[in-house]
C-alpha cells in the first residue's frame, strides 16, 4: 500500500484535482447520484429495468482509436509492424505536459482493483485513477472492485492513469508502458480506450508479462459445453470485436440439442488467461466480473441469455432512449419507440438513420448471466479441449476446419483475416489480417506473439488443445448469410469436440481436416445439404491470393518471423498447386 500511495500522491501532484476519492466498491449510489447531477447518466425505469443506466459519448468518442494507441519501449523494434510505437521519454514528456493540472476542480477517483478472482496467483492487480464517474461505475461492473482488494495491494500493481480531459481528438492518446507496468490515457472516455483494466490491462500488458512468464493472454470467449452424459468440456475462442463473441459465448442450444440435455456454461466472453496446469494441460480463467457487449443485435432470438443479463443494474452506451416509457431500445428490438432520442441525444426523427450507435454497448455483471458457469470464480479455471479462431469472410474461409496440428493451428491463427467493423474507428467492412483476433491488443512484436505461440504448443506438446478455424458469415450469390449462426452455432462445436475425443471423421483439404456434408447435424434446420457443401468450399483462386496476401503479410515482420510459420505458408503452397 505504500508503493500505491506514493504513486496516487505523484499523480495528484500532477493533474491537481479539487479532492481525491478512493473507491472500494461499496457506497456507489453516491456517486451514480452525482452522475445523474452531471447529465453524465440518464437513470432509467426502475420497474422495468431496476438498476439500469444511459449514458452518451461525445460524437466522436464511440469505438476504440487504435491510431491513437500506443506502445511505448525503450526499442522500436520490440512493439512490432502492427503497433504504433513511441519512445518512452518522448510520450512521458507529451503526456506529462497534457496531464498537468488535468483535474483542476474536478475529483480524482482511485479505483484498486483486480483482474481474476482476488487472492489467485495468476490474477493481476491494478490501479486507475481517473476523473470520470463513468469509468468508475463501469470499472466496478467490468473488474473486481472490493476492501479485499485494496487490502491485497502491495508493491506489484499496474498504473493506470486516465483522464477525459476535453476530449479533444488531436490529443487523444492511449499509451502503454509494458516495461514500467503502466498506462496513460487521455482525452476518451470509451470503454477500450478509459476501462483500462480491459484491453489495456488484461491483453496489451498481460500479453507482455505472458510472454515472459510462459502464459497466454488473448483475445478469447470461455465456454462449458455439457453434453446429456453431464460431463462438461470447455473450448476458447477468438474472434475480431463485435464478431459475436458474446453471443457464442452465451449461446443457447437448438432446440433438439436441449431435449437430449445438451447446457452451456458461459466462462467468459472476451479475454482468457491460460496457463499450463499440474496436469499438464492448459487451462484458462477470465479476468474480468461483467460483460462490456454489443447491444445493436441482441434479442431474443440472437441471446437470451445476453438480454436477460442487461435486464438489471447495466449501464448501457450510446443506445436509444425511450422518452414515454423511460427506458432504451435499439436496432433488433421490435416495436421501436415513437418517442424517442437517439444516441446523439437528438430527437430521433429521421428514422432512415439508426437510432443506436453500431458500437453501442452493454455493461454488466457477469453474476447476471443465467448460465454463468459454476467455475466462474474458480482460480485455476477450466482446462480447455478446443481453440477455436474465426472472423468474418465473406467467401474465403470455410465453415469449419481443424489444423492438422498445434504449430499449423498457428499458423491458420496467424493468418486469419475479419473484415473491421464498427468496434474500431475508421472503415468498416475493410478485409484485414488480425492474427488470433489479437492485431489491435498484443502489446509486443507480433513475430515473437507468434514464436510465444509455438513455444507454448511445444511446451504442452500432445496435452495441447486442437485448433480449429471457423466462418459463420459466409454468404451466397445474393449477399445473406448462409449457415444459421446463434444457437445453431453448437452443431460445429458438437463436431469439434468430437474431433477432440476421437470419434467423428475428417477429410484431409489442402487447408486442414474438414467435416463432410454428413458430419454436421442439420436436423431441425432450414438447410440443405447443397448449402452445406457451399458452406464448407474450399475455392482454391481464392486461396491462392490469400497466400499472396499472408506473404506481404508476413515480410512485414522482417526476421522476428519464426522460421517454421513460413515453412507452414510453403506447405499451404504447395498443397494447392
Ligand atoms: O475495446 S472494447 O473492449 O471497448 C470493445 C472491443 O472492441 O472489443
Ligand atoms: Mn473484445
Amino acid at each position: 500500500m505504500v508503493e500505491v500511495k506514493k504513486w496516487v500522491a505523484e499523480m495528484e501532484a500532477l493533474c491537481k484535482p479539487e479532492k481525491v476519492v478512493w473507491i472500494d466498491g461499496e457506497g456507489l449510489d453516491e456517486y451514480r447520484k452525482e452522475a445523474l447531477k452531471s447529465g453524465e447518466l440518464i437513470e432509467l425505469n426502475n420497474e422495468l429495468m431496476p438498476g439500469c443506466f444511459l449514458h452518451r459519448s461525445a460524437l466522436n468518442d464511440v469505438a476504440r482509436s487504435e491510431d491513437k494507441t500506443f506502445i511505448c519501449t525503450t526499442k522500436e523494434d520490440d512493439v512490432g509492424p502492427t503497433n504504433n510505437w513511441r519512445a518512452p521519454d518522448e510520450m512521458y514528456s507529451v503526456l506529462t505536459s497534457l496531464f498537468d493540472g488535468v483535474m483542476k476542480g474536478r475529483t480524482m477517483y482511485v479505483i484498486p482493483f483486480c483482474m481474476g478472482t482476488v487472492g489467485s496467483p495468476f490474477s493481476k492487480l491494478g490501479v486507475e485513477i481517473t476523473d470520470s464517474i463513468y469509468v468508475v461505475l463501469n470499472m466496478c461492473i467490468m473488474t473486481r472492485v472490493s476492501k479485499e482488494v485494496t487490502k491485497a495491494l502491495g508493491a506489484e500493481f499496474v498504473k493506470c492513469l486516465h483522464s477525459t480531459a476535453e476530449l479533444d481528438i488531436d490529443k487523444r492518446y492511449i499509451c502503454h508502458f509494458p516495461e514500467d507496468n503502466a498506462i496513460w490515457s487521455i482525452n476518451s472516455g470509451y470503454g477500450g480506450n478509459a476501462l483500462l483494466g480491459k484491453k489495456c490491462l488484461a491483453l496489451r500488458i498481460a500479453s507482455y508479462r505472458a510472454k515472459e512468464e510462459n502464459w497466454l493472454a488473448e483475445h478469447m470467449l470461455i465456454l462449458g459445453i455439457e453434453n446429456p452424459a453431464g460431463e462438461t468440456r470447455y473450448v476458447c475462442a477468438a474472434f475480431p470485436s463485435a464478431c459475436g463473441k458474446t453471443n457464442l459465448a452465451m449461446l443457447i442450444p437448438p432446440e433438439i440439442y436441449r431435449q437430449k440435455g445438451y447446457k452451456i456454461w458461459c466462462v467468459g466472453d472476451d479475454i482468457a488467461w491460460l496457463r499450463i496446469g499440474e496436469d499438464g494441460r492448459l487451462w484458462a480463467v477470465n479476468p474480468e466480473n461483467g460483460y462490456f457487449g454489443v447491444v445493436p443485435g441482441t434479442n431474443e432470438k440472437t441471446n437470451p441469455n445476453a438480454l436477460a443479463a442487461i435486464s438489471k443494474d447495466t449501464i448501457f452506451t450510446n443506445v436509444v432512449y425511450d422518452e414515454d416509457k423511460n427506458t432504451v431500445w435499439w436496432e433488433g428490438l421490435d416495436n421501436p419507440p415513437k418517442n424517442a432520442i437517439n444516441w446523439k441525444g437528438e430527437k430521433w426523427t429521421n428514422r432512415e438513420e439508426k437510432g443506436a450507435h453500431p458500437n453501442s454497448r452493454f455493461t454488466a455483471p457477469a453474476k447476471n448471466c443465467p448460465i454463468l458457469s459454476p467455475e466462474f470464480e474458480n482460480p485455476k479455471g477450466v482446462p480447455i479441449s478446443a481453440i477455436i479462431f474465426g472472423g468474418r469472410r465473406a467467401k474465403t474461409a470455410p465453415l469449419v476446419y481443424q489444423a492438422r496440428n498445434f504449430d499449423h493451428g498457428v499458423f491458420v491463427a496467424s493468418t486469419m483475416a475479419s473484415e473491421t467493423t464498427a468496434a474500431q474507428t475508421g472503415a468498416v467492412g475493410v478485409t484485414r489480417i488480425d492474427s488470433m483476433a489479437m492485431k489491435p491488443f498484443c502489446g509486443y512484436n507480433m513475430g515473437d506473439y507468434f514464436a510465444h505461440w509455438l513455444k507454448m504448443g511445444a511446451l504442452i506438446g500432445d496435452k495441447a488443445p486442437k485448433i480449429f478455424n471457423v466462418n459463420w458469415f459466409r454468404t451466397d450469390e445474393q449477399g445473406r448469410f448462409i449457415w444459421p449462426g446463434f444457437g445453431d452455432n453448437l452443431r460445429v462445436l458438437e463436431w469439434i469436440l468430437a474431433r477432440c475425443d476421437g470419434t467423428a471423421t475428417a477429410v484431409e483439404s489442402p487447408i486442414g481436416y474438414m467435416p463432410t456434408p454428413k458430419d454436421i447435424n442439420i436436423e431441425g434446420l432450414d438447410i440443405t445439404h447443397t448449402d452445406l457443401e457451399n458452406l464448407l468450399n474450399v475455392d482454391s483462386e481464392l486461396w491462392k491470393a490469400e497466400i499472396i496476401a499472408i506473404k506481404e503479410y508476413y515480410e512485414t515482420f522482417g526476421d522476428r518471423l519464426p522460421q517454421k510459420l513460413w515453412e507452414e505458408l510453403s506447405n499451404l503452397e504447395s498443397r494447392f498447386s
